[in-house]
Formats: C-alpha cells, structure tokens, sequence
C-alpha cells in the first residue's frame, strides 16, 4: 500500500482503440470495417456511414496516427511516462478481413505479437478490447450485422483465435466496448459502431428498438461464450464487461423525475447486469413484454449467459447526464450546477466517485476505469511547447474521487486507463482537433500534418502522479 492508499501493483496507462489511431486500413491484408466507411464530421455535425467507400469522401480512420507504423515510439513514449500497462483493441478485421473465413490473417495477429512484445519490453501490460466499434464491413453488409445469429460464432471464432495466440501475452480483456450506446437506437452512429446496425428507410423507431435488443442479446451471448472459453484457455486470464456508464441523475426531488431517472438507468444497464449476472434483469424482461418485444432468447442461451459471467467491469467515464420527467417519457435537461466542454459534455468529478459506487454496490465484482478524459483544442506554442493545464485540472480532479471512493468507500480498483493517451481521431466526430492525449500529434482535422509526436505538459504532469501512485496530484 502506498501513500495515496492505491494498491502498490495499481494499474496506471492510458487508452486507445484499433481504429482511432492505426491507420494501415488496407496493410497486411486487412480487410474494411465499419469505421472505414465513417465519413469525418464535426462538433454538432454527424459522421455519415457511407456504402462502401466512396470517392471524394473523407475517411479520417484510414490513416488516423499511423500507429501501425509508429507504435515502437509510441510504446516508449508510454513508458517514458510510466505505464505499467496499456489499452487497445483487436482490429477485427485484420485477424479476420471480412470476418467469416475459417483461417485467420496471419500478417493481422504478427502485428499484435510484435505490439504486445514492445509493451512487455517496457513492463507494460496489455489491456485488450476485443470488439470496440470496427466489426468487419463484410458482416455489415451481408449479414446486417449483429441482427443475424450467426455472427456470435464469427465472433466467438475471432475471439478463440485471439485468446490462442495471445495466451502468453494478455491477461486483461474485455469482449464489447460500451456495449450500451445502443441504447440510443435513434441514433444511426450508436447503433452502427456497437452493433453494426445499418437502417434501411423502412425501419421504423419500434423496428429499430426490436433490432437493436436482438443485436444485442447475441451480443451478451456471444461475450459470454467467449468469457467461458476464455477461462478454458488460460484460467489466469481476466475478462471483463466494458460499458459507457453516464449516471443519469433526477433533474429535481420530483418523484417523478427520481422515478424516470431509476427506470432509464436500468434500461441503460442491463447489458452489464446480464454480463455480471448471468441472466436478464426482471425490469426488463418485464419492458419487453409490455412493449411488445420478443427477441429470439432460447433456454440455451440462458444457460450460455448463466456460464460466462465477467470478471470485473470496465467502464469508461467522462460526464453525468440529468433528465426529468416529460409525461410518460423522459428529456434531457442541462444541469446548472455544472460546467461543459466545448463539445457539451458535463464535467462532473464527484459522478465518478458515484459511478464506483453505485457500480460496487450492483455488481460486487473488481472494477477498471478503462476511459476518462476532457477532449479539447490545443495550442502549440512557437517553441513547440503544449500547455493543457484545462486537461491536467480534468484529470486530478477525477483521480482525486477515484481514490477517495477507494480509500472512504472501499470499492476494489484495478487501473486507470484514460482515454486517448496519445491524440487520435475522435470516434464521434471524427476529428483530430478533439484531443484527449498526453502526446500531441502534428495532424489536423483536414488530414494535414507530419504526424510528428510531442509531450504536452500533461504528459509531465501524468508521470509524476503514475511515479508517486497517486499521491501527488
Ligand atoms: P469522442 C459516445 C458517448 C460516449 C463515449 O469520445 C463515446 C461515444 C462515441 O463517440 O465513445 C467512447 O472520441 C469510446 C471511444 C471514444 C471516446 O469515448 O467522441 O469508447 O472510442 O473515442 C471519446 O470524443
């Protein structure tokens, strides 16, 4: 135990995703996925999702950071600020390109071997997503993604390959990221990035809702699969649920406002009540009935669910969201008491300290921070230095409730990876200019730029806290 009251073994890294920082879309046979077809948009203006790809679009994913090429600076960079370890993702589609083929892509899983030996080079542990908003196109369009059965054992094929050959080199998974924006099946970037879920005009609100409970349960049901041949693989290996969790707060002491936050929060949830649990929350099995919704749910899935629960809950965290009752449904409302990024988004430290909490409480289990973090502009000044004192008050802000909720609430942390440690293109608009990094990148929003890497004074900042494990902030 250290000063901080941290376990001295405490994960601290940073956060990533295949997509947002790769590039290489088409090198070493990688095949097209979903986030290759996402167009680049802006603060307010949607990322379109394009059939195929088009000429005259751009597709800021394509070349993002060119990790691919740079990841050994990168990792070292990382190590030089301390980490002990590290989250990304699979890219699908480079171990499978179009996602139902039998044999792997072998130049795919040699480029992870050689990314996992550079971590472990350094001490660094890899923590790995196994499906974070980059399906393989393929699956999209000829399966309409996760509405068809039969991508749980693409899926799960994908998932035994990499729990096979990454036996010895990655401890730490999760199946799913934010399992649940889908929620929001209103919202064609949601539904497209967690479920590849692409909408035909015909599909109506209640079609769409129906399709995305489908997509989901074989969701839950293939992380469950995995979960269990995971442990069969190696028994050492820590397998985790990954969810957006946004806690959603009562605009007032209405009843009825505490009452729509609590009925929205377990329609937020369920996924990791499912993947935690092993079976369907009552609430919502009630709301299918009562909505009229019947997703294909078999006894054997059941008993699939029942067999692969996770082993502790990722989570990422960024702001809170307050909604109050609006007749028999809800709205979003602005919280007065708190201030918003230049994207609109809350800032809410205290909502982390609930979000454990409240996580502890449902769940029991063991818990990671897999994301957390202020997307904003930054200046380079004439002498190529970055000041981000916005991003540093961020981050200590929520690192200090963090380990208060360890410390005073008791709740059982593993890491802390805030999201996007080195700058990347954001996964909701696109942009380069969004950034979140301890590392700024020389690219912008138009794709100019010599991808040139350098330490913001966050990246300072950051080393000092991982060096005295959080005792000084
Ligand atoms: P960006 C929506 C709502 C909350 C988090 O987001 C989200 C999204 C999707 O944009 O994404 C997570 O880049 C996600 C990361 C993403 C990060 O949060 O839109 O797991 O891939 O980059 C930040 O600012």
């Amino acid at each position: 135990m250290s000063k901080s009251g941290l376990a001295a073994d405490f994960l601290w890294g940073g956060a990533v995703a295949a997509h947002q920082l790769e590039g290489g879309w088409q090198a070493g046979g990688k095949g097209l996925s979903i986030a290759d077809v996402m167009t680049a948009g802006a603060n307010k203006v949607p990322r379109k999702i394009t059939d195929g790809v088009q000429a005259g679009e751009n597709y800021p994913n394509h070349s993002a950071i060119d990790f691919y090429h740079h990841y050994k600076e990168d990792i070292k960079l990382f190590a030089e600020m301390g980490f002990n370890c590290f989250r990304t993702s699979i890219a699908w589609t480079r171990i499978f390109p179009n996602g139902d083929e039998a044999e792997p892509n072998e130049a795919g899983l040699k480029f992870y071997d050689d990314v996992f030996a550079e971590c472990h080079k350094y001490g660094i542990e890899p923590v790995i997503t196994l499906s974070h908003f980059e399906m393989p196109y393929h699956l999209v369009s000829e399966y309409g993604g996760w509405r068809d059965r039969r991508v749980i054992d693409f899926f799960v094929h994908f998932a035994e390959v990499c729990f096979k050959r990454y036996r010895n080199s990655v401890k730490y998974w999760m199946t799913f990221n934010e399992i649940n924006n889908q929620m929001d099946y209103m919202n064609d970037f949601l539904v497209a990035t967690d479920s590849g879920l692409v909408f035909r005009n015909n599909e109506d609100a209640a079609t769409r809702e129906a399709l995305m409970y489908q997509a989901s349960h074989y969701e839950v049901v293939a992380s469950a699969l995995a979960v269990k041949m995971g442990h069969q693989i190696n028994p050492d290996f820590k397998i985790g649920s990954m969810i957006n969790f946004t806690p959603l707060y009562p605009a007032s002491a209405k009843p009825a406002d505490i009452l729509v936050a609590e009925k929205m929060m377990q329609r937020r949830y369920w996924w990791s009540d499912v993947q935690a649990w092993g079976r369907y929350p009552v609430g919502m099995e009630a709301y299918f009935k009562q909505h009229g919704l019947r997703p294909d749910i078999t006894a054997e899935d059941r008993i699939v669910l029942q067999e692969g629960t996770v082993d502790y809950i990722g989570f990422s965290y960024y702001n809170s969201m307050t909604i109050a009752a609006d007749g028999a449904s809800f709205k979003i409302v602005a919280n007065p008491t708190l201030e918003t990024s230049e994207w609109d988004w809350p800032i809410d430290p205290l909502g982390l300290r609930y979000a454990l909490n409240w996580l502890q409480d449902r769940y029991h289990l063991p818990m990671m921070i897999v994301e957390n973090g202020l997307g904003a502009r930054d200046k380079v000044e004439a002498d190529g230095s970055i000041h981000d004192p916005y991003r540093i008050d961020y981050l200590r802000a929520h690192i200090e409730q963090m380990i208060k909720a360890v410390n005073e609430d008791g709740v059982e942390l593993w890491g802390y990876t805030p999201w996007g440690c080195i700058d990347l293109v954001s996964a909701g608009t696109g942009q380069m200019s969004k950034r979140y990094g301890f590392i700024y990148v020389d690219k912008d929003d138009e794709g100019n730029g010599i991808l040139a890497r350098s330490r913001k004074d966050s990246f300072y900042w950051y080393q000092k806290v991982i060096q005295t494990n959080g005792a000084d902030l």
